[in-house]
């Protein structure tokens, strides 16, 4: 099985490089690697965030292993170079639609947790964020208006056919789990939430066990810290989204923390971190790689079909924590490679 390896920048290089440690030892040459140049590296190097070199090993592999990208140094770049569209441009042009992101707080991150011990040990949910529409993907610019001052714009929209292709992915994905998804969005202020709200409410046709109910973006970004333990699913639109999903992993200990997975119709995936670049720590063995390594089993789970090799990898994550290690953004001082090691030795 082939995957491409994007490791991108910052951050992204060191954090591949141990869940790669992990997946080697895990399913050793079961898995063939091409890596590719994204992000501001793949500017750097050859003009382009995204090559086309890359995209043709993008659409040949089995499953994708993403680092992060973002890079201070592209940030005066007009937006079609910017590292960022990379992402952007992988989840489009293969049809990555549906972001699952995972949020559990490790028994042993109780103290790492944003929130008080006894709120925080409750939040085990997944978010199902939409990552083919909404304003990344609308018509944006910058233009002058009628009084002659410059005005920003990016088009918030979604078709029918987009919220129920997600819509279903969240009511499969409660069916799951406890049978519990709260659709997430803004329907008291937006047309494309309001429009959101009545293709859940016509697809929750099909999903009589699940229990659906309706959230404002606002109110549960203020539920996630007030009381995490009453979601199970949350299904929401490509912004909200990424916004409540940061949000969740400081419940659950770190955004060092928080895997995902990003599939197509097929379950063909982007696995990746997370978090971003941080180009504030790059190359000082201060990442935790815990999310990418988390990503990579979730990779063997969803796309390759290796789930008993996917536990393997959580269980030693889960004993690696237990063993006392920890990475700057968990409160310690071990290094990425040393989390990395711990990883290892548990597995
Ligand atoms: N590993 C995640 C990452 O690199 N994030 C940077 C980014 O551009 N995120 C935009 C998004 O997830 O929509």
């Amino acid at each position: 099985m082939l995957i491409a390896l994007l490791p991108g920048d910052g951050i992204g290089p060191e954090v591949i490089a141990q869940a790669r440690r992990v997946l080697d030892v895990v399913v050793g040459d079961r898995l063939t690697y091409e890596e590719g140049l994204v992000g501001g590296a793949a500017y750097k190097a050859v003009g382009h965030p995204l090559p086309e070199a890359t995209m043709e090993i993008a659409r040949r592999a089995d499953a994708l292993l993403f680092g992060a990208v973002g890079d201070p140094d592209c940030d005066a770049l007009e937006r079609r170079l910017r590292p960022e569209q990379a992402i952007l441009g992988l989840r489009a042009g293969l049809s990555l639609f549906a972001n699952l992101r995972p949020a559990k707080l490790f028994p042993e991150l109780a103290d790492a947790s944003a929130l008080r011990p006894e709120v925080a040990s409750a939040i085990d949910l997944v978010i199902v964020r939409e990552t083919n529409g909404d304003v990344y993907f609308g018509e944006k610019g910058i233009r002058t208006n009628a009084a002659g001052r410059r005005e920003g714009y990016d088009i918030m929209c979604y078709d029918e056919d987009e919220v129920s292709r997600i819509a279903r992915v969240g009511f499969e994905t409660a069916r799951a789990r406890r049978g519990k998804l709260c659709s997430v969005d803004k329907a008291n202020v937006l047309e494309t939430s309001q429009l959101w709200r009545d293709v859940v409410i016509e697809v929750s046709a099909d999903y009589p066990d699940v229990q659906l109910s309706h959230m404002y973006v606002d109110n549960a970004a203020m539920q996630l810290v007030r009381n995490p333990g009453q979601f199970d699913v949350i299904v929401t639109g490509n912004l909200f989204g990424d916004i409540l999903s940061d949000q969740a992993s400081m419940c659950a200990g770190s955004i060092g923390m928080l895997p995902s997975a990003t599939l197509d119709a097929n379950n063909k995936g982007l696995y990746e971190p997370i978090h971003g670049s941080a180009p504030d720590i790059a190359g000082q063995g201060k990442a935790n790689p815990l999310a990418t390594i988390l990503s990579a089993a979730m990779m063997l789970r969803y796309s390759l079909g290796l789930p008993a090799e996917a536990d393997r990898i959580e269980a030693a994550v889960a004993k690696a924590l237990a063993g006392g290690v920890r990475s700057p953004d968990l409160g310690g001082t071990h290094t990425t490679a040393q989390l990395g090691d711990a990883v290892l030795a548990a597995l």
